[in-house]
């Protein structure tokens, strides 16, 4: 089954074909000049590809005519009075130029000249027509990271990847390293094509069998690394804060005990001897049953400056998640909000993280709902080095069943300024972006074939966090369907663009958030959460729906961000609507900017959602013509369930609101 996805694996498995999209740079003259392992791939690629298309390739020669030339700039007196011009490119970086027939790529670093390369397959044919003055790329960050949440064994629950929707793990089966390092290698490509530059490969919840990758079973993730080093991503791990104890056989993990410290200086070493580019770690602490530094009284901060100090003689980072929050509340207790919890534990830590380490923050306070307004804490710590996590892997918006194309999501994030439209947004003050992977070994890469355009969004944003997703969008149909009409074009955006807002209708309203299945949170279940001890999110009751998070009246979380933002959201006057319900409860009767009442919202969104979705299998079905069978198969069968699970979710929603508040339906539609 071909695998269709924006720049596919090479020379793997002959039923992995390369796209179309590489034709033009196949059926061309390219010279590849400077000397390393990237470079090598580099060449590579191109010599595939005219191996392909009938082109031809010369590697480091002089003189000439060529339609391509991908070079390494070297320090040479020639090479210095145009990389003066150029300006600072790094190791990412490239400039693109086409003039006397010949476009050229120049970087300085390996890696630029990789992602050099990438550009020019998606500028297709059009890299090689007419004059183009020359164009500068580099990554706003260089934090652009995938994390894996993949079990090395079998977790009774969770299986091999927790919260994953693609088949099995690229990386592990059965309690070992899964060997296909030819995928892995696939998968390394993939997404040096998207922009992404490192990886990390296990679970954040690190259960035993997983806790020994660190130290005795360090060389299978050797093995990934290699794998994955030809395409310039650097591998990072997971690993449990307990590690002296559990691996160790130390009595503590105290990060104040000399011993605890020297066992990690230790361990460090063995693992940069294994890999010697390794990235570091990936830490869950004091969270969801992770152990972590508040056993010992200790902070944050000691806990991941604990790490830091290990990684840092060898240029490593520690990534310490601010996912902290008590799991085991009691529902009966109104002052305790989840919300509130990452900020109320980390902002009073700015400036005492090392420089070595990275704050990872989920976007919104509590858990990758389909909205939440943006983390407080992303505007929080300007003394802290702060990475924002983002969720690939669609747990809670359609678990790769439903279409939900996240990039207008995701801008909204990276766009908002957390002091107002003067100050920075979040994408330009963050030190780099981190997604959950939704990736595994389904042959479509990412379960949902549509889903492979979040994969691609996300690394595109976090190669250029201001980019208009759309722009972005379109990109990924390009390389993914090389010589579209333009009635595929059309219906690809007809039935991506506006996904997420049409799940976000069907599912919870006005941000709501988390009316879903406890447990696998796949479907309806509007009071799933609201008993437990995980956290409470509706307070639903014949009167009115949302929670008070007001500063005034509430749980004082609004109070959390500077300003503006603390004064819109403390008002339901001057709250955006979109929000309302995440800080405020409010009558039903409660009257939205639109004229609506808050029930009428309810039901009129629910129905709007199921008929969006249901119009937007109508589309799909109408591209079948254009389509590779199995691909359009594939996404039918998943329309099948997406527009049964969105009248589910319809019907649950309405009845259980129309119940609870007694008030019709203004349209008198159907409700159970
Ligand atoms: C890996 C949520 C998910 C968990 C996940 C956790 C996290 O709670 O449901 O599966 O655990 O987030 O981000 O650590």
């Amino acid at each position: 089954m071909p695998l269709t996805v924006p720049v596919l694996p090479v020379g793997i498995d002959p039923a992995w074909l390369p796209p179309e999209a590489f034709r033009p740079l196949g059926s061309r003259r390219t010279l590849v000049q400077g000397a390393g392992p990237l470079v090598d791939t580099v060449h590579g690629e191109v010599a595939y590809a005219c191996g392909q298309f009938g082109g031809e390739v010369v590697r480091n020669a002089a003189d000439d005519a060529y339609d391509l030339v991908l070079r390494l700039a070297r320090q040479t007196a020639a090479d210095a009075g145009v990389l003066g011009s150029i300006g600072d490119l790094g190791d990412e970086g490239f400039a693109y130029e086409r003039a006397d027939e010949t476009a050229t790529v120049t970087a300085v670093g390996q890696r630029g000249l990789l992602y050099g390369l990438f550009h020019v397959v998606r500028l297709g044919e059009d890299a090689f027509r007419g004059a183009r003055a020359r164009e500068v790329h580099r990554p706003a960050s260089a934090l652009r990271m995938l994390d894996h949440w993949d079990n090395v064994a079998v977790h009774p629950v969770m299986g091999q990847v927790e919260r994953g929707y693609a088949g099995g793990s690229l990386f592990w089966r059965d309690g070992g390293a899964r060997g296909e390092w030819d995928r892995v290698r696939a998968y390394g490509r993939l997404l040096a094509a998207c922009g992404v530059n490192a990886v990390s490969v296990n679970n954040v919840n690190v259960h035993e069998t997983e806790a020994h990758l660190l130290t005795d079973r360090i060389d299978q993730v050797a093995r990934i690394a290699g794998a994955l080093r030809p395409y310039g991503i650097r591998t990072h791990l997971s690993v449990t804060f307990a590690a002296p104890v559990v691996l160790g056989g130390l009595s503590t993990a105290d990060p104040f005990e000399g011993a605890v410290r020297e066992w990690w200086a230790e361990a460090v070493r063995g693992v940069y001897s294994a890999i010697p580019d390794f990235g570091g770690f990936v830490v869950k602490a004091d969270s969801e049953g992770q152990p972590g530094p508040f056993t010992y009284g200790r902070s944050h901060a000691d806990g991941a400056n604990l790490l830091a100090a290990a990684l840092e003689p060898y240029g490593g980072t520690v990534h310490w998640r601010a996912f902290v929050y008590d799991h085991r509340q009691d529902w009966r207790d109104r002052t305790t909000d989840r919300a509130r919890a990452a900020y109320d534990h980390f902002a009073p830590l700015d400036g005492e993280f090392a420089d070595n380490a990275v704050l990872q923050v989920k976007h919104g306070p509590l858990d990758f709902q389909v909205r939440e307004p943006v983390s407080p804490v992303l505007g929080a710590m300007p003394r802290t080095r702060l990475a924002v996590e983002l969720q690939a892997t669609q747990e809670y918006t359609g678990q790769q069943r439903h279409v939900c194309w996240l990039g207008p999501m995701w801008s909204e994030v990276l766009r908002f300024g957390p002091h107002g439209d003067g100050g920075a947004s979040v994408g330009e003050s963050v030190r780099g972006l981190v997604a959950v992977s939704n990736v595994g070994d389904d042959p479509f890469w990412t379960g949902h074939p549509l889903a492979q355009a979040n994969l691609y969004t996300f690394g595109r944003l976090a190669w250029q966090p201001g980019r208009d997703p759309h722009g972005v969008l379109d990109e990924w149909i390009g390389l993914t369907f090389p010589s579209a009409p333009e009635r595929l074009v059309g219906g690809l955006h007809a039935v991506l663009d506006g996904s997420w807002r049409t799940y976000e209708k069907y599912t919870a309203p006005l941000g709501v958030g988390f009316m879903v299945q406890p447990g696998h949170h796949y479907g309806p279940s509007v009071d799933g959460y609201e008993y437990s001890p995980w956290g409470t999110y509706h307070f639903a009751d014949r009167d009115g729906i949302g929670v008070d998070r007001s500063a005034a009246t509430g749980t004082g979380y609004a109070a959390q961000y500077g300003k503006p933002w603390a004064e819109v959201y403390e008002s339901a006057a001057t709250c955006p609507d979109e929000l309302l319900l995440f800080f405020h409860h409010v009558p039903y009767g409660h009257v939205l900017a639109d004229g609506r009442t808050v029930i009428q919202h309810i039901y009129d969104s629910h129905f709007e959602g199921v008929e969006e979705a249901e119009e937007a299998r109508r589309v799909w079905a109408g591209l079948a013509d254009l389509v590779d069978p199995a691909w359009h198969a594939r996404v039918a069968e998943r329309y099948e369930e997406q527009v049964r699970s969105a009248r589910e979710w319809r019907d649950q929603i309405n009845s259980y609101f129309l119940r609870k508040s007694g008030v019709p339906d203004a349209r008198g539609r159907t409700i159970y």
